[in-house]
């Protein structure tokens, strides 16, 4: 921690249990206590991002930043970068949060040229290593961002502009660098700008094969430097363009098939996103589950009355147990983590906000999880889930799952019968009570 605090008066953040009225305390998230014979810091692998925590100004649209940085007093910018390392570990180690996620140029200032700028990133790095080896605090993922910068105004990898392609691909090298450098689990890929905002100007199968060009590039290089880490590919629907290529899970798990990328790269599935897309959370992760593309997730939520990817601190424990109920059921999320992409409002501007905000998260998902721990082990969902489909495991389902079965010789079976058994009810309503006695 540097010499003077950065959020002085504010202390390790503990579990004083569900009673306690201070509210810089954890109610649900007690790290070290196991659920399902794990501990919850091992299901839950939490991670502050590094873009909305250290770099969120509150601007938006119709006017300027707001935040209350009193750290953001340097005015070089390498030195200024240098400086929020020290206060991202500084919330790290007083929040109780293992991981954090960055994308390059959060780190790091852009310099004059592309050499410049990988020398701002190394000397940050220097710093990021040290104190992850004091603090213990780890990496979860690292990306690029190859959105921000004008030279990528029509996108990065889907560029009409060739030369856009290349910058990026070197940036996404070095980032991969510094990535495995700083021992992170993971590399993210989230489209930025890779999309179209009008059909007619753009080759849309043009673009979409070099995305995967380039993908197949990072798969090679990961290979070629010994980086292990799991790569994920991050669906968003909309914004900034108005249709992304990463539009969902299931479209991103097709692509990833179509371009023979299925082996190296899994989801990394984003709740704001999942609804801006018209599914819940709980369908992404099904859905990347069912795959075995389920890699991690960045847990925020939207405002069901503003069509926007709002960013906002996770505190709903509905949402929250449908999260780690999936979760749970796909055998957890590990070398994946749940990473807060989300952003203190605007008008939340106090440092001490950036605290309520991370507790409150990781308090609704610590509660999701004992929630969903609780449903597993009592089974009576998953129990009325199997006796909806009883009827498939009888011989003509057990012969049908089996591939035994055609349809000439169910012709023959409905003939014979002259009308299937009539269907029972879906019971949506007792399941939705059962569901509502667990919370
Ligand atoms: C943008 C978004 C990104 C990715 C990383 O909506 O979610 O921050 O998570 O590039
Ligand atoms: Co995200």
């Amino acid at each position: 921690m540097a010499d003077r605090e950065a959020f002085p008066g504010i202390g390790r953040i503990k579990y004083e249990g569900p009673a306690t009225k201070n509210m810089l305390a954890f109610r649900h998230y007690d790290a070290d206590a196991l659920v399902e014979g794990k501990p919850m810091r091992d299901h839950l692998r939490f991670a502050v991002s590094y873009w909305h925590t250290m770099r969120g100004t509150g601007s938006d649209p119709f006017g300027p930043g707001t935040m209350v940085r009193p750290w953001e007093t340097e005015s070089d910018p390498l030195q200024a970068a240098l400086a929020r390392v020290d206060v991202a570990f500084e919330f790290l180690e007083k929040l109780g949060c293992d991981f954090y996620c960055f994308h390059d140029r959060d780190v790091a200032p852009d310099g004059a040229t592309l050499a410049e700028s990988n020398k701002h990133f190394d000397t940050v790095a220097d710093s990021l290593e040290k104190h992850q080896q004091r603090s213990g605090k780890k990496l979860l993922w690292g990306t690029a961002n190859l959105f921000s910068n004008p030279r990528y105004v029509h996108g990065a990898a889907t560029s009409p502009n060739v030369e856009t392609f290349a910058y990026a691909a070197a940036q996404v090298k070095k980032a991969m660098e510094v990535t495995h450098r700083l021992g992170g689990a993971g590399y993210v890929f989230w489209g930025g700008r890779e999309g179209y905002q009008c059909l007619w100007n753009t080759d849309m199968k043009r673009e979409v094969d070099h995305l995967a060009r380039f993908m197949h590039m990072a798969v090679d290089y990961a290979k070629e430097i010994g980086f292990t880490g799991q790569f994920y590919f991050e669906p968003k629907p909309r914004e900034p363009m108005k249709h992304q290529y990463d539009f969902d899970s299931a479209t991103c798990i097709n692509f990833l098939r179509a371009y023979g990328l299925e082996k190296h790269v899994k989801m990394n599935i984003e709740t704001n996103h999942a609804t801006l897309a018209g599914h819940e959370m709980q369908h992404e992760l099904e859905y990347a589950g069912m795959q075995g593309f389920l890699g991690s997730i960045d847990a925020n939520t939207g405002d069901t009355l503003v069509g926007w990817d709002t960013d906002q601190f996770p505190t709903n424990i509905y949402l929250t147990t449908q999260i780690m109920y999936t979760l749970l059921k796909y055998g957890g999320i590990a070398p994946g983590g749940v990473n807060f992409d989300a952003k203190v409002r605007r008008e939340s501007f106090e440092p001490v906000d950036l605290f309520h905000a991370h507790i409150g998260g990781m308090d609704a998902f610590a509660r999701g999880l004992k929630i969903a721990a609780a449903m597993r082990a009592d089974g009576a969902v998953q129990k009325l889930v199997e006796e909806r489909y009883a009827s498939w495991s009888g011989p003509l389902g057990k012969r049908i799952e089996a591939g035994s079965e055609s349809l000439k010789s169910l012709e023959q079976e409905m003939l014979k019968k002259g009308e299937a058994e009539p269907c029972k009810s879906g019971r949506q309503e007792l399941f939705e009570n059962l569901i509502n006695t667990y919370l």
